[in-house]
C-alpha cells in the first residue's frame, strides 16, 4: 500500500515500521492478533469451560504451533491432559532464535496481555499450576515490561489463586531468561535449560506432553500460538477454522525482511503465494526467497507461485528476500557457519558434519570443487538429516539441499572435473 512507503513511514524506526505494517495489513486482510483485542474475553470464556470443552474448542479451530513445526495444538493439550501426574506444566518456548524471525519480539512488546491470556487458558485446559516464560536472551530489554505484566495480572486475579473468582483455578508463570544459545528454542533443550541443565535437546519419546520439565506434563507452544489460542476463546473455534486452508486454518505473522521496500510483519491468512507476499512488500524483484530462515527451504522465482502453508512451504515466519545481486554461495556458506556454531554438539553427524558441509561450500566458493562433490553433499547431508538427534542436525543440511534443487547452476558453475574422477576428501583435523 502507497501509504507504507511514504517518507514520513522511512522515519519510523524498524519496531515502529513492523507495527504499522500489522496496522496497514489488519486493514486489508482483518486483524486477529495484532487488531483490537477484547481484554481477556477468550480467558473469561474459558473459565465458564470444562478443561475438555477448551481443547475441543481449540482441535476444532485447526490451530497447529506457529514455531514451524505445525503440531496441531489441541492435540498436545489433550495428550497432557490425559497424562495422570499430580503436576503438569505450561511452557512458552519465547527463545525466537531463527535468524530472520522477529514476530514473536512484536507480539511479546506489543500484545504480552494476550501471550499470558493463552498461556493461562492452556494452564486451564492441561490442569497446570505452574508457567514458564522463557525469554530469549538477547531480549533482555523486555525483562521489566514482561515482569510488570505478570505483577499486574497478579493484581487483578488474573494470575495466581482463585483466577476470577473460579474457586480452585491457580496458576503462576516465572519469567526465565536464555544465554544467547539458538539450541535452547529446541523445547528439550529449553526444558533442559529451565532445569538448570546444560541446554542439551533430550531425546524424543518420551515427548514433553508426557515427561517434560522436571519429568511431569508439559506443553511447549510458541508466543504466537498461545496468542491465536486466547482469540479462539474469544471468537469461537469456527471463526479461526473458516480462515486459511484445508490444512492450515487461520492467520499467521511473517517476519518480512531483505531486499524489499517494506520489511516488518504481515499478518496473513494461511495460503497466500510467496508471489503475493512480495507483491505486498515491494519484492518483486526478488531472486530467491528463503522461507523459513536457515532451517527452511531457499526458492528462485519460478516457485514463487507457491503458498505458504504446511502442505506447501510450511514456515515459523520467516521470510528473507534476495535480490540478483546477492550471492547463494556466500548464504549457504554463512547459515552453514551459523549451524556450525550454533550445534550443541551431543551428535557427531551434526558436530562434525556440517563442518564438513561448511568446508565443501567453501571449496564451491573458491572453484576448486569438482562434480563429483555434489554428491558428497548430498551424501554427507543425507546422513546428517538421519542420525542427529534433534531438529537443528536435521535441518541444517536444507540450505544445501534446497539450493542443489532450486539453483544447481550455482554449484556446476563453479565446480571443474577432478583429473582422476576421485573425489578430494576433508581432513578432520584441518575441519
Ligand atoms: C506428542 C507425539 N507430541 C511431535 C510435538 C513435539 C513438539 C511439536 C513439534 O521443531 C521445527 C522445524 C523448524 N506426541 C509428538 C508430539 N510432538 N510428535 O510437536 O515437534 P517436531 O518434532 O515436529 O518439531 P520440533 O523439533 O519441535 C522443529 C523449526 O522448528 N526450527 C526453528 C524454529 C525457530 C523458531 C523461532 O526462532 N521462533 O521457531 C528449526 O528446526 O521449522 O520444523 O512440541 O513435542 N507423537
Ligand atoms: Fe545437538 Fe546437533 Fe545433536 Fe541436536 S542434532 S542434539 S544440536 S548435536
Amino acid at each position: 500500500p502507497e501509504s507504507l512507503v511514504s517518507d514520513r513511514f522511512n522515519e519510523l524506526s524498524a519496531h515502529e515500521r513492523a507495527v504499522r505494517m500489522v496496522e496497514n495489513n489488519i486493514r486489508h486482510a482483518g486483524a486477529v492478533l495484532l487488531g483490537p483485542v477484547p481484554e481477556d474475553a477468550g480467558l473469561n470464556n474459558a473459565v465458564g469451560m470444562r478443561p475438555s470443552q477448551i481443547i475441543n474448542a481449540v482441535e476444532e479451530s485447526g490451530l497447529r504451533g506457529c514455531g514451524g513445526a505445525g503440531f496441531t495444538t489441541g492435540r498436545k493439550w489433550r495428550f497432557a491432559a490425559s497424562e495422570k501426574l499430580d503436576r503438569h506444566f505450561v511452557i512458552c518456548n519465547a527463545d525466537e532464535g531463527e535468524p530472520g524471525t522477529f514476530k514473536d519480539r512484536v507480539l511479546l512488546t506489543e500484545r504480552p496481555h494476550l501471550l499470558v491470556e493463552g498461556m493461562t487458558i492452556a494452564a486451564r485446559a492441561v490442569g497446570a499450576r505452574e508457567g514458564i516464560l522463557y525469554l530469549r536472551g538477547e531480549y533482555v530489554y523486555l525483562r521489566e515490561l514482561l515482569e510488570g505484566v505478570l505483577e499486574e495480572r497478579r493484581r487483578r486475579g488474573l494470575l495466581g489463586k482463585d483466577i476470577l473468582g473460579v474457586k480452585g483455578f491457580e496458576f503462576d508463570i516465572r519469567l526465565q531468561l536464555g544465554a544467547g544459545a539458538y539450541i535452547c528454542g529446541e523445547e528439550g533443550a529449553l526444558i533442559s535449560s529451565c532445569e538448570g541443565l546444560p541446554g542439551e535437546p533430550k531425546t524424543r519419546p518420551p515427548f514433553p506432553v508426557s515427561r517434560g520439565y522436571l519429568g511431569y506434563p508439559t506443553v511447549v507452544n510458541n508466543v504466537e500460538t498461545f496468542c491465536h489460542a486466547a482469540r479462539i476463546l474469544d471468537q469461537g473455534a469456527k471463526w479461526f477454522h473458516a480462515m486459511g486452508t484445508e490444512g492450515s486454518h487461520g492467520t499467521k505473522l511473517f517476519s518480512v525482511c531483505g531486499d524489499c521496500l517494506n520489511p516488518g510483519i504481515y499478518e496473513l491468512p494461511y495460503g497466500h503465494s510467496v508471489w503475493e507476499l512480495l507483491e505486498m512488500v515491494g519484492g518483486t524483484d526478488a531472486a530467491a526467497v528463503q522461507v523459513g530462515g536457515p532451517s527452511g527451504t531457499m526458492i528462485g522465482r519460478d516457485s514463487f507461485h507457491r503458498k505458504l502453508t504446511f502442505d506447501d512451504l510450511a514456515t515459523g515466519g520467516a521470510i528473507i528476500i534476495f535480490n540478483g545481486q546477492r550471492n547463494i554461495l556466500e548464504i549457504v556458506e554463512y547459515y552453514m557457519s551459523f549451524f556450525v556454531h550454533e550445534s550443541c554438539g551431543y551428535c557427531t553427524p551434526c558436530r562434525v558434519g556440517n563442518v564438513f558441509l561448511q568446508k565443501a561450500i567453501q571449496k564451491f566458493q573458491k572453484g576448486l570443487a569438482n562434480p563429483e562433490d555434489i554428491d558428497y553433499l548430498k551424501d554427507l547431508s543425507g546422513t546428517i538429516i538421519e542420525t542427529s538427534r534433534c531438529g537443528l542436525g536435521m535441518t541444517s543440511p536444507n540450505p544445501i539441499l534446497s539450493t542443489l534443487k532450486n539453483f544447481p547452476l550455482v554449484y556446476s558453475a563453479v565446480s571443474k572435473p577432478s583429473k582422476d574422477g576421485i573425489r578430494d576428501t576433508f581432513d578432520i583435523q584441518s575441519a
